[in-house]
């Protein structure tokens, strides 16, 4: 298989994806959601970023059950499939796809409190040898809202555990980019959020992708982390059916 050079020299490779306007789209829609949410519960209607960095903090609780929904828009989940995405992480070295976590994150202004510290994501995964990140922001990254920060080639040195803490701060770039584009990333690579610094909130989608044909993994029975999932709590909710 022809793994793209540049992925393998840099362990990170970002691409065009021509999904502008659905990104744009699916922004817009996460907005939507915050505002059916908050008028259903008897507040104010949420109309842009700002109302729902308030939002985040007034009613917290409120906020997060919402934006716990955000990643399952079927246009979110759909995302996966595009074909630029299929063809792209091909192009890193996976043959057989699953995703194994779809992550959304939506970073609020000056509230460093989720930022993801140094670390490789291996640690979390532990699947394929060759599994990878596509990061895609749903607006544009520029220094002020907080690029994903990574150090090129560390990659290559496997799980790096406790030595990551150690990385000096020049050893890290900060990779900008605009709508529209997606950046893979290997699993090993060492990487960390960036601080938003602006007034809009960051918002970025996290597919975790594993290869079912890296027989390493299939040797080790395919290993998933999270199939020991607790006991989901049961609470007492009116039923009837609505129509
Ligand atoms: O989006 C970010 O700021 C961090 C994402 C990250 O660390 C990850 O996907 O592992």
């Amino acid at each position: 298989m022809n793994v793209e050079k540049k992925y393998i020299e840099n362990g990170v490779l970002v691409f065009s994806t021509g999904l502008e306007n659905n990104l744009r789209n699916i922004r817009a829609k996460f907005t939507k959601i915050f505002d059916n949410s908050a008028r259903m519960n008897g507040l104010d209607p949420i109309k842009n970023d700002k109302d729902v960095a308030k939002f985040s903090k007034t009613n917290h609780e409120l906020w997060v059950s919402s934006y716990d929904q955000l990643r399952f828009l079927p246009e979110v989940l759909a995302i996966s499939n595009e074909q630029i995405i299929l063809k792209n992480i091909k192009k890193c070295g996976i043959k057989f796809p699953v995703v194994d976590e779809i992550v959304l994150r939506g970073d609020m202004p000056y509230d460093d409190q989720w930022r993801s510290e140094t670390h490789q994501d291996s640690d979390y995964f532990q699947g394929s040898m060759n599994s990878l990140i596509v990061w895609i922001p749903f607006q544009d990254i520029d220094s002020q809202i907080g690029p994903l920060d990574v150090v090129k080639g560390s990659h290559k040195n496997g799980s790096i555990n406790d030595q990551g803490k150690s990385i000096n701060d020049s050893e890290f770039t900060s990779i900008t980019m605009k709508l529209g584009e997606a950046l893979v990333f290997s699993q090993f690579l060492v990487h960390r959020s960036g601080k938003n610094r602006s007034d809009d909130i960051r918002f970025s989608l996290q597919l975790r992708i594993n290869d079912l044909e890296d027989d390493e993994w299939a040797k080790r029975k395919f290993f998933f982390p999270k199939r020991k999932f607790v006991n989901s709590p049961r609470i007492d909710f009116p039923t009837y059916f609505p129509f």
